[in-house]
């Protein structure tokens, strides 16, 4: 126990003597050590962008309409042409209100050999309903969810598009599921938002499926949006959130990435995948406490191209990125 604290100290001096990476003037990282030098292949926001635009041409993607099914195949076809080993799992599930739903949750392999793994997903369908619009008549409407589903997915494709050219230590998995934003209006439960989640924490696409952590994007895109530390994340993977935020931190991104806790952010994702499918997993979720917590865009007609950032989408993907090639 002894040696092997003692060689812990040793790589931990040996690697914080090698610092490399310069900060933004900007915004000055947080106190601590100086930053780990790690080879991080290149970020593209641009290319991050373009694929949040392409599955908001398809228009809204709720489940049982052609939209839905046609961006479930631009989303398989994407992540194969990264050379991802893809697994599309179908189901039938039953919303809240009695509907039933075809969902498809798309998963992405990457060196799908490897035991010791990583889970990067994200929710791609978007809300029946933009049931926060100021404009009750419009409310009835599904809205196209540039944010609230397309900018997790964008991130996370443009993140496959670096899997597949440089690899990583651990194997990595990127899932994108479905029917996450058809919860009850008047409920913040996980039976009735985490369909698809819940339905793979529970059958998931390789018997026996493990991973180190799981981390999720969920709106990824706003213009001005902060990061907060959001309690589930604290509590599931306290680990991987102080490693998430000190990324960020590292590259200049402070100002997204408070290191804030709150509270009550609601049930997402990562909730049936730390608790069903015992994955400890975080959630990057744009919540600011001092403004009324989501983007103003949230679960509105607002929330279209013009409430994506690709700055913002930039520092969440390279944040993502430093954190994904630094797992040893
Ligand atoms: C609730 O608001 C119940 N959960 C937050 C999960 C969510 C919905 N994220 C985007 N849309
Ligand atoms: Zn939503």
């Amino acid at each position: 126990m002894k040696i092997r604290n003692l060689a812990a100290l040793a790589l931990g001096l040996a690697l914080a003597s090698c610092s490399g990476e310069t900060q933004s003037p900007a915004e000055p990282r947080q106190p601590g050590p100086p930053p780990v030098q790690v080879n991080v292949p290149a970020f593209n926001p641009d290319s991050a962008y373009r694929y949040v635009a392409e599955q908001v041409a398809f228009g809204p993607r709720v489940p049982n309409t052609p939209a839905h099914d046609s961006c479930a195949a631009y989303l398989a076809a994407k992540l194969a042409s990264f050379g991802a080993e893809v697994v599309v799992q179908r189901a039938t599930v039953q919303a809240w209100d009695g509907t039933p739903l075809r969902i498809q949750n798309i998963v992405g392999q990457f060196q799908p050999e490897k035991a010791s793994r990583l889970l990067l997903f994200a929710h791609w369908d978007t809300r029946p309903y933009a049931d926060e619009d100021a404009d009750a008549s419009r409310r009835q409407e599904p809205i196209l969810g540039a944010n609230d589903g397309a900018s997790g997915v964008g991130v996370l494709l443009e993140m496959a598009r670096l899997l597949g050219q440089t690899p990583t230590s651990l194997g990595v998995d990127i899932i994108f599921f479905d029917a996450e934003d058809y919860g009850n209006p008047t409920a913040s439960d996980m039976e009735s938002w985490c369909l698809g989640s819940a339905h793979w924490a529970r059958q998931p696409h390789k018997a026996g499926y493990r991973a180190r952590n799981g981390i999720l994007l969920d709106m990824v895109g706003g213009h001005g949006a902060t990061f907060t530390q959001e309690s589930y994340s604290l509590e599931y993977a306290p680990d991987m959130v102080r490693k998430f935020w000190r990324a960020a931190s590292d590259l200049g991104y402070s100002g997204y990435f408070p290191v804030v806790e709150t509270r009550f952010v609601g049930i997402d994702d990562h909730v049936p995948v730390s608790e069903i499918a015992g994955i400890p997993s975080i959630n990057i979720i744009q919540f600011n406490p001092e403004n009324g917590g989501f983007g103003s865009f949230w679960h509105t007609h607002d929330d279209d191209m013009d409430a994506v950032s690709k700055t913002t989408l930039e520092a969440v993907g390279r944040s993502l990125a430093r954190v994904v090639y630094s797992e040893q």
